[in-house]
């Protein structure tokens, strides 16, 4: 029922937010890999609730387990299992949400396809879930690095009207918003305390950069990469919008300004995102994607009970006020998995095709 995702290396999340665990069970993984549960900190706190007064309240430490696939600190080749309990649920705040649904949540459609509903923070539909992709990603992330070189990182490029006035990637980990102009912090502070006092939400839009993505990635005509990004960045709560290269931009440019010319070193742009045709082009792979503001908000709005009432809803609890802030490492993960599952499937089919050795080198990333 759509919990996996990937033809070769796939990941399987379970688990809801108010349940004993989520967890998720990564097959495919080439043997070899070094992973110890250490190597989870860092990018699970980058998502975390509770490390900052901008995020949820919710203090999970987020404690990786090993259950199985990793022997003597090295992938076996056999289903990683990883398990995080669920150590801080508060499910007393979402009472009043037995009966009622959360406007512009997945309350209202959770409930019309399977009749029946965990409302506890959510349950599977919580952003919770991320967390999963999340430790799946750092394994996608690991082996990417150590065989090919490539790097995928993410920032805040834009929260609700705020758009950085400067591009510094030295500052992007330096603060809690994964915001990339720190003359700004202090307004990006205040908008975020603004919009918690008056109990509502905003939305944001992620900048996500691969690279060192070796040309040749993705395969025509229904497993393109650029197709595979979106349907992965899709998936993420929250989601509305996804952008490969120039994204929506390309609607208004001309076919002069938007073609990625080439030159014996290298692309002389990158309008297209690393991507012609749904497959890799050596170049830098960009992309954005547009998270919607968080709809569980203290600001009271109109719904219905499950008689047809009309009732106001009213959530409680410690929610986000801008999801977005905690997408950035979400997006890198979501991005690492589908390249390692084409990187493996390049192997599998076209392993032992003579390189075309191109003179050109990928263009550096726009
Ligand atoms: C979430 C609502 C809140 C957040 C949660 C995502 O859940 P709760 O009411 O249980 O605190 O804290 O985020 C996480 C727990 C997390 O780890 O990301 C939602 O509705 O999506």
């Amino acid at each position: 029922m759509s919990n996996s995702f990937g033809k070769l290396f796939t990941v399987t999340t379970f688990g809801e937010s108010h349940g004993p665990a989520i967890g998720c069970v990564i097959d495919g993984c080439p043997p070899g890999l070094a992973i110890a549960a250490g190597d989870f900190r860092a990018d699970l706190d980058r998502r975390a609730t509770g490390r900052s007064r901008f995020t949820s309240q919710r203090h999970e430490p987020d404690a990786v387990e090993i259950l199985s696939g990793v022997f003597e600190g090295r992938s076996t080749g056999t289903p990683i299992a990883l398990l995080i309990r669920n150590t801080d649920a508060r499910s007393k705040d979402y009472g009043e949400l037995l009966d009622t649904f959360r406007p512009g949540h997945a309350d209202y459609t959770y409930w019309q396809k399977y009749g029946i509903r965990d409302p506890r923070g959510g349950g599977r539909s919580s952003a919770r879930e991320t967390t999963m992709r999340v430790a799946a990603g750092v394994v996608a992330k690991k082996w990417l690095a150590e065989h090919h070189g490539i790097r995928v990182r993410a920032h805040v490029a834009q929260i609700g009207g705020l758009v950085p006035r400067a591009f510094d990637a030295a500052a992007i980990e330096g603060n809690p918003f994964f915001w990339p102009d720190a003359t700004m912090l202090d307004e990006v502070e205040a908008a975020i305390d603004a919009l918690r006092k008056a109990g509502d939400s905003v939305g944001a839009r992620i900048d996500v950069v691969a690279e060192g993505v070796p040309p040749g990635w993705g395969e025509p005509i229904y497993g393109k990469l650029d197709g595979d990004l979106a349907a992965a960045l899709m998936s993420i709560n929250a989601v509305k919008a996804v952008g490969i290269g120039d994204g929506f931009d390309v609607v208004t440019q001309k076919g002069t300004q938007h073609r990625d010319e080439l030159a014996p070193d290298g692309f002389l742009s990158n309008h297209a995102g690393g991507i012609l045709g749904g497959i890799s082009s050596g170049q830098a792979v960009t992309a954005s994607v547009a998270f919607k503001p968080t709809s569980s908000i203290l600001v009271h709005g109109r719904s219905v009970n499950l008689a047809g009432d009309a009732v106001e809803v009213r959530t409680k609890g410690r929610h986000d006020p801008c999801v977005g802030l905690r997408a950035v490492p979400i997006v890198e993960a979501m991005v690492a998995l589908v390249l390692i599952d084409h990187a493996l499937r390049h192997r599998a089919q076209c392993g032992d095709v003579g390189r075309v050795e191109p003179r050109i080198a990928g263009a550096a990333p726009r």
